[in-house]
């Protein structure tokens, strides 16, 4: 392939594709009517791709596409469905469309594969089950269907596919695999579908194949690193040998390669595309790797597939000069797909130009590819303008008015270590007795269902058919109603429900300055869900309260304590597109000062609970354990600055989206919030037995609810996973919660899971006042 990008977004730039599936799924349009909108977003991205300077014929056009995820389609190319959705396969194995979206979303009380993170993305895959027995058969019809359907349309294009070591090292062993067993143990059944899917390529016409070995470069997988470099070998040596095969393209994505280039150097692979962005230029190279090496094409991950600035171009170009020394056979390339980038900064008609100049979403970035390949080809004086262009916009931005403020520099060059750290846990608690908390307090964690008529709202005003007034008198309504609905159920600290806010960051991002917001910057997050994620582009400060109104008027309904609700800096980070010019550790204190000045006028208002959340501190974690100290150091560090103001009688709660401790458990302990809470539910309670050996000795909420299903738990089943609880967690610290936030339930099954909750508690409270 000559200039090319590992991939581009697929959910099209108004969301066409999330759209067409949704309708799909709700019976709206039938399969046939999706497939053909499918159709027309590929055919519209080829030519967009070619219009932007990509090659036609050449390979250079990746088949990327997916109606819901890669992984998932990976699985079903291989023919690895697992046996409880066996049933949708026809007589040759096959899984059609409405198939596939059964196993992504389940079906009755056929769970759907489980959803986990792509690296240190905000994009969430589907994780393959692979068991001792998983047949391994190809089905290669979807990757040769959109193959064909370019070339008929006069392109030639390089089908995509998850490689076969990155799909076993994300697959997770089936329930009833014996102990020990591990996928990459499939490794030699599963290699021979890879080559086999080759040739049937290679029959079809095509040339050039990418597969992605993300694996390759991720320390965070659970799997010794001998292991995965013998793989490497194995895998690539047999499809290397394979007599009729395209030639092979494996990339890279989200880091160095750094041991597993030696080991993929070594195999006959014809080209091998390096994260330049994330990863270093490859240096002290064994005599064999280099001569291998000179021998291939290297692709250059030059331009960041990953965030929205348009960056520096020269640099760029000096690092794709670099990796000549290396190979004659260069190309340019994105660091990753452009899957995490929304499709065009043209379509933002409303964010300040000066901004836009510096920004670069997909077609923007394809463009930047192109203009680096010309001057790869043609000399960088035939670029030099373009590359001037991008330095220009760089040195624009490092000058304009809000990306450096005085007055929040000062601020924070003036922190000391007391800025950090609250008084005492033991003075904290005893301060806080005079919230009157029973023993085992009833909460949840702040959202409560958003009706269609509270969407119905924020749509209109920003509409302007409703006004300021109008809408708060709406959302106070709500407010009022929530406040009453937890009185009447019972529970022990009360939340105003978050109606006003649409996302959680965005809420905040639209009211901190050194952010802006974009119309159509969608990004997909799994399936047909997208986020719209905030630019944090200029130093942050708040120029006025955020939250304080609603949830003083949410206290001025009820005498039981109301909690404070706001997001933490970490997730208000990983969930934003941030800035790139300086340490993301001084940019997450920025964004902590403006957190404690909310909660100093919180706490100023009445307010006596505070929870921040940091649903995302374990997704911002770095793929290479090398990286990782200095980000729990910052991430804890900048938690703490937000929260280290409030008073001792003030209880700080935090919640934490996911139940894989790891890594983070004493991150989560130095956080030194009052009371955590937690998803456990769907673990039945397995956290519990981590925190207990971990020596947490603060409040904790593991939850008793899993609100990712519809499913309302009974007051039994709840007693049962409050008394797994009790048994590891002295009372006193426990409190009752569900998962996470009740935002995408309905009011129904949310007022009958949390009246047994209540119920549940109370007889788990008699019981704990038997005596023994
Ligand atoms: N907010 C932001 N980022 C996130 C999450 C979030 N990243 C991680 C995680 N949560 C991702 N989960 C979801 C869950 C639901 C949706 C998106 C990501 C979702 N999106 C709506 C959709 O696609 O229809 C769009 C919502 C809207 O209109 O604003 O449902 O919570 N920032
Ligand atoms: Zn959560």
């Amino acid at each position: 392939p000559t200039g090319t990008i590992l991939g581009y977004p697929r959910i099209g730039r108004r969301r066409e594709l999330k759209h067409a599936v949704e309708a799909f799924w709700a019976g709206r349009i039938d399969a046939a009517e999706l497939e053909a909108r499918a159709a027309e977003l590929r055919a519209a991205t080829r030519e967009r791709l070619v219009v932007l300077g990509l090659g036609r014929d050449d390979s250079s056009i990746p088949e990327s596409f997916s109606s819901y995820d890669q992984v998932l389609d990976a699985a079903l190319t291989v023919g690895a469905v697992p046996e409880r959705f066996r049933r949708l396969q026809d007589e040759h194995g096959a899984v059609d469309l409405a198939g596939t979206f059964t196993i992504a979303r389940g079906e009755g009380d056929d769970a759907p594969l489980e959803m986990t993170k792509w690296f240190d993305t905000n994009y969430h895959y589907l994780v393959p089950e692979i068991g001792p027995d998983t047949p391994f058969t190809l089905h290669a019809e979807r990757l040769l269907a959109e193959f064909a359907e370019a070339k008929a349309a006069g392109y030639l294009t390089r089908p995509v596919i998850v490689g076969p070591v990155t799909f076993l090292l994300l697959s997770k062993a089936a329930d009833g695999a014996p102990a020990g067993f591990r996928p990459l143990d499939r490794l030699d059944d599963l290699v021979p579908v890879y080559v086999a899917l080759l040739a049937e390529l290679c029959t079809a016409g095509v040339e050039w194949v990418q597969l992605d070995e993300p694996g390759l470069v991720s320390e965070s997988i659970d799997e010794p690193r001998e292991r995965i470099l013998e793989a490497i070998g194995v895998a690539y040596d047999l499809l290397g040998a394979a007599d009729h095969r395209p030639s092979v393209f494996v990339a890279s994505p989200y880091g160095g390669l750094d041991d597993a280039l030696p080991a993929l150097a070594a195999t006959p692979v014809e080209a091998i595309g390096l994260d330049l962005v994330r990863g270093d230029l490859p240096q002290h190279l064994d005599p064999a790797t280099a001569e291998s090496l000179a021998a291939k094409t290297l692709v250059a991950g030059v331009i960041d597939g990953h965030n929205i600035w348009r960056g520096d171009l020269a640099h760029a170009f000096d690092r794709i000069e670099a990796l000549r020394s290396l190979s004659g056979d260069v190309s340019v390339s994105t660091s990753t797909s452009l899957l995490h980038v929304p499709h065009d900064v043209a379509d933002e008609r409303e964010l300040d130009g000066r901004l836009v100049s510096w920004l670069a979403f997909a077609d923007q970035k394809v463009a930047q590819v192109a203009t680096l390949e010309r001057g790869l080809v043609a000399g960088r004086e035939t670029i030099q303008h373009e590359l001037d262009a991008a330095s220009a916009a760089l040195a624009d931005r490092a000058g304009a008015p809000g990306v450096r403020v005085a007055g929040v520099r000062d601020r924070l060059a003036a922190l000391a270590d007391r800025d950090f750290t609250r008084a005492a846990y033991d003075e904290r608690v005893a301060a806080q007795a005079t919230l009157e908390l029973p023993e085992l307090p009833t909460t949840t964690i702040g959202s409560f269902p958003q009706t269609g008529e509270i969407r119905r709202a924020r749509a209109r005003l920003l509409k302007g058919e409703l006004t300021d007034a109008a809408y708060r008198e709406l959302m106070h309504e709500e407010i009022a109603r929530v406040i009453r609905l937890q009185e009447d159920l019972g529970l022990d600290v009360l939340v105003h429900g978050e109606p006003e806010r649409n996302d959680m960051v965005q809420y905040f991002a639209e009211l901190l300055d050194g952010f802006a917001v974009t119309q159509h910057g969608w990004v997909q997050s799994y399936g047909s869900r997208c986020t719209r994620p905030s630019i944090l582009w200029g130093d942050v400060s708040r120029p006025a309260p955020m939250t304080v109104d609603w949830s003083t008027y949410a206290q001025s309904l009820t005498d039981k304590p109301v909690k404070g609700m706001l997001t933490g800096p970490v997730t208000i980070l990983a969930w934003s597109f941030v800035r790139d010019d300086q340490p993301l550790g001084d940019t997450a204190r920025q964004v902590a000062l403006a957190l404690r000045d909310e909660i100093a006028d919180l706490e100023a208002a009445g307010i006596r609970i505070i929870q921040v959340d940091e649903p995302a501190l374990r997704e911002l974690l770095p793929l290479k354990r090398a990286d990782q100290p200095a980000y729990l150091d910052w991430s804890v560090d900048s938690f703490r600055l937000a929260t280290g103001g409030a008073a001792p009688a003030t209880q700080v709660h935090t919640h934490l989206c996911y139940s894989e401790f790891g890594a983070v458990i004493d991150a989560i302990r130095n956080l030194d919030a009052d009371v955590t809470s937690i998803e456990a539910a769907r673990s039945r309670m397995e956290v519990v037995d981590d925190l207990a050996t971990s020596g947490f000795d603060h409040g904790i909420g593991p939850g008793v609810y899993d609100i990712h299903s519809p499913r309302v738990p009974s007051a039994a089943e709840v007693q049962a996973l409050l008394e797994r609880a009790v048994a590891e967690i002295p009372a006193s610290r426990l409190w009752v919660n569900p998962d996470c936030g009740l935002k995408t339930r309905g009011y129904d099954e949310t007022v009958a899971s949390l009246g047994n909750i209540i119920e549940a508690t109370r007889a788990v409270r008699a019981t704990l006042r038997e005596p023994v």
